[in-house]
């Protein structure tokens, strides 16, 4: 089969030929219907080097992946051949309090998983492939009636990382209250979606491009902004001075960073779910008091049970652009460039 892999830190991904993976007991095969290109890749192929992560390439990339049940291993039970299922991606140990939560994002137990901290496409073979091999058939999720693995497979990473970001801010986005989007990417447009669906709180989404804001508009935003120097007094212009009650930073750039705390309300919630390395200076007058300033990976296994059933009765609509395999590299230089609309999918099958 055709896989993308990641040969070496900052390097381009090769198409190369591979194996078709085998299950072994307990492991499951999944026939690959999508796999989303997330900007972390661009990271990983351009930013980071050995060290800064605790994986060794190569590996096949793609962390965002939904599709069919190829083959199963001995001792897997629920799961038949040809059904439909979202991947979830983050593979801990299974074992932990955390892990025994669903919540393998934060393992707990790194030795004991099959790639700390990590999962399929970070650290170990993702679904940029026709095949995917899973170790533990309990990151298998049946797609519910209506979901096709294709349009499916951004739930399980553009979807799933705000809805995580937001569930945590519930509380915070009560009627009256605002929240703000700052980048409507793949993650962004789905942020604004999430938010529309499960909360009562007034949408601001920031972004410089205008097919973005529009994009925004689209998903439910009841605000845009241009990003610039305007953001944070457009914010207060639209809470009478108060400032937003949760700023989501899907950039988590210096300029974000700053704008983001600038624009936050008292009490409020700046949560960072960008990878682009800004810092924010935390200081006594520096923030608005009893600002909670956190960054976010990834989300739970029971929060993409939640997510898929918000994308099964129509409240979440991921838009996506697809590739086939053999233009995966293209579309990587296309999510750099900017010009991607909503969240890049590889088809393996063709797109
Ligand atoms: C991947 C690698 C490192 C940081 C964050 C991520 C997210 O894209 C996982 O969805
Ligand atoms: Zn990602
Ligand atoms: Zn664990």
């Amino acid at each position: 089969m055709k896989a993308l892999r990641l040969m070496a830190w900052r390097s381009d991904p090769e198409l190369v030929e591979l194996e078709e993976p085998q299950p072994a007991p307990g492991q499951v095969v999944v026939r690959i219907g999508g796999a989303g290109a997330c900007h972390s890749d661009l990271h990983l192929m351009h930013d980071f080097g050995a060290g800064v992560l605790p994986w060794v390439p190569p590996f096949t990339l793609g962390h965002e992946n939904a599709g069919w049940v190829r083959a199963v291993g001995a001792g897997v039970a629920g799961f038949a051949i040809g059904q439909p299922v979202a991947v979830y991606g983050a593979w801990g140990c299974g074992a932990c309090v955390r892990c025994r939560a669903g919540i393998e994002n934060y393992c707990e137990n790194p030795a004991g998983a099959p790639v700390a901290g990590g999962g399929g496409g970070l650290g170990m073979d993702g679904g940029m492939a026709e095949f995917m091999l899973v170790p533990d058939a309990r990151h298998l999720l049946p797609l519910p009636e209506g979901l096709d693995p294709v349009t499916a497979a951004p739930l399980t990473d553009a979807a799933l990382t705000p809805y995580h970001a937001i569930r945590r801010s519930w509380p915070k986005l009560a009627p009256g209250s605002t929240a703000v989007v700052i980048g409507i990417g793949g993650l962004g447009h789905l942020a604004v979606q999430i938010i529309k669906a499960t909360t009562a709180a007034r949408v601001v989404a920031v972004d410089p491009r205008a097919d973005a804001l529009e994009l925004a508009e689209r998903s439910g935003a009841d605000l845009v902004v241009r990003a610039g120097d305007g953001m944070v007094e457009a914010v207060r212009a639209a809470t009478d001075g108060r400032g937003a009650d949760v700023i989501l930073d899907f950039v988590g750039s210096d300029a974000t960073l700053a704008q983001g705390a600038e624009a936050a309300r008292r009490m409020g919630d700046l949560t960072i779910i960008g990878v682009a390395g800004g810092t924010l200076p935390v200081a006594f007058f520096g923030v608005p008091q009893e600002l909670s300033v956190q960054t976010v990976f990834w989300g739970t296994r029971p929060e993409l049970v939640e997510v898929l059933d918000l994308a099964a009765r129509g409240l979440l609509d991921a838009v996506t652009t697809t590739f086939p395999l053999d233009q995966a590299v293209e579309a990587y230089r296309r999510l750099a460039a900017g010009t991607i609309t909503g969240r890049a999918v590889i088809v393996p099958a063709g797109g």
